[in-house]
């Protein structure tokens, strides 16, 4: 049984300088694959069987942190990379729209408190938006801990703020890279769709039987 690395769902050039192809490079084909090689390894070692989110679930509730960061970081990076779109000037709209505006004031004061939160993270892990029953909510979770774990926290949007994720194209300023990634290259129809708090679903994955 073995997950597998997805595609990405853009060509990897396609997010221009904002994100470039070695960054995908690095970040996807070898860190991305990397979690999924170990998670492998370890579902093969330890016979475990289930979804992804199951695993997830089930290493959090045993304590087993290799396989809860492995798998972690495999449904954290999948759904992240559905996160990011090519720069086409697209912007939040309707109810998503809405909800940001009820809860910051509108999208320009959202993204600043999203980049504060991810600027202001120490260390590795990832800034989120989530939804909290019917209320937008930004927070942050260290090294691979992830909201597939957590009530309450409906995944809507996710920046990797480990240092992997912007050491080639922004060198070691996390500020610029979160500034110009979520002013730029958000797939903000994505994070809308998961306003139906089905967000854990899209980055999750059966295993594939194989011989
Ligand atoms: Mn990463």
């Amino acid at each position: 049984m073995s997950f597998t690395l997805p595609d990405l769902p853009f060509a990897r050039d396609a997010l221009g300088d904002f994100m470039s192809a070695e960054t995908f490079d690095y970040h996807h084909g070898k860190h991305h694959k990397a979690y999924v090689d170990k998670l492998n390894a370890a579902v093969a070692d330890k016979g475990l069987s289930g979804s992804l989110s199951d695993i997830i679930r089930q290493a959090k509730a045993d304590g087993d942190k290799a396989v809860f960061n492995n798998s972690a970081q495999h449904w954290n990076h999948s759904f992240f990379w559905q996160c990011l779109a090519p720069p086409e000037g697209q912007t939040p709209e309707g109810k998503l729209a809405q909800l940001i505006a009820n809860g910051f004031g509108g999208i320009d004061a959202m993204l600043a408190r999203l980049k504060e939160e991810a600027v202001g993270h120490f260390s590795n892990g990832w800034a989120w938006l989530v939804l909290d029953r019917d209320e937008l909510r930004i927070t942050s979770l260290h090294d691979a801990d992830t909201p597939v774990v957590y009530e309450g926290m409906k995944p809507l949007l996710t920046l990797d703020v480990w240092e992997h994720a912007y050491y080639i194209d922004y060198r070691n300023e996390r500020p610029r890279f979160a500034e110009s990634v979520l002013g730029n290259v958000i797939n903000w129809e994505f994070v809308a769709q998961n306003l139906d708090g089905e967000g854990v679903s899209r980055a999750d994955q059966e295993a594939l039987e194989h011989a």
